[in-house]
């Protein structure tokens, strides 16, 4: 019988608060099953990022796909660490499957290096900026607890917690 979709986790879940432990080499199996079905939950969001907390699953995994031109470029990323990170900074607009319908300008580090392991157990590194390094700093955040508001203000914050509670409400009541 197939596995049925997976149910992204939406905020104030404790779970999204909780640090991820690394992924062992013997969680290899169960990372094996729940990668596909993490890229079918994010690719169904829609989003371009997704990490294993944000399903439940408390292990550093995540998974990107930036689709440039709309050409699937997949990237699985196994315990991920920023290892260098630039001093100039950067300001976008982000969004989170775990706070659906809330935007909000996030400043983080133009350019980051980060290393991770691949699904075939080799380490890699990734340099780079613009809206690939916002998504790994944002995944990597994920596996730490952080969500993206808790790089707001506390008013900032409070509202778009406040704004989401009253959209899942409504949502709930059909
Ligand atoms: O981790 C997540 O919640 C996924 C999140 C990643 C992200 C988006 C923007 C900046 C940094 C990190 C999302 O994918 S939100 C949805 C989204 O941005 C999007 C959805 C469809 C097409 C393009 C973008
Ligand atoms: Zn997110």
């Amino acid at each position: 019988m197939p596995a049925s979709p997976l149910s992204i986790l939406i905020a104030p879940d404790p779970r999204l608060k909780t640090r991820a432990r690394p992924v062992r080499p013997e969680d290899g199996a169960e990372i094996a099953v729940l990668v596909p079905r993490m890229f079918e939950a994010m690719y169904a969001a829609p989003g371009i990022g997704l990490a294993a907390p944000q399903i439940g699953v408390g292990l550093r995994l995540c998974v990107i796909d930036l689709q440039p031109d709309d050409t699937p470029a997949p990237v699985v990323l196994i315990n991920p660490s920023i290892v260098a990170a630039s001093a100039e900074m950067a300001t976008r607009e982000e969004g989170c499957l775990s706070l659906p319908n809330q935007y909000a300008d996030v400043t983080r580090p133009a350019r980051v290096t980060v290393r991770f392991g691949d699904l075939a157990g080799k380490t890699r590194e990734i340099t780079t900026d613009g809206l690939l390094a916002a998504c790994l700093q944002h995944e990597i955040d994920h596996l730490d607890g952080i969500l993206f508001i808790d790089h707001l203000s506390p008013l900032k914050r409070n509202m778009i917690l406040r704004r989401l509670a009253k959209e899942q409400r409504q949502k709930a009541a059909g």
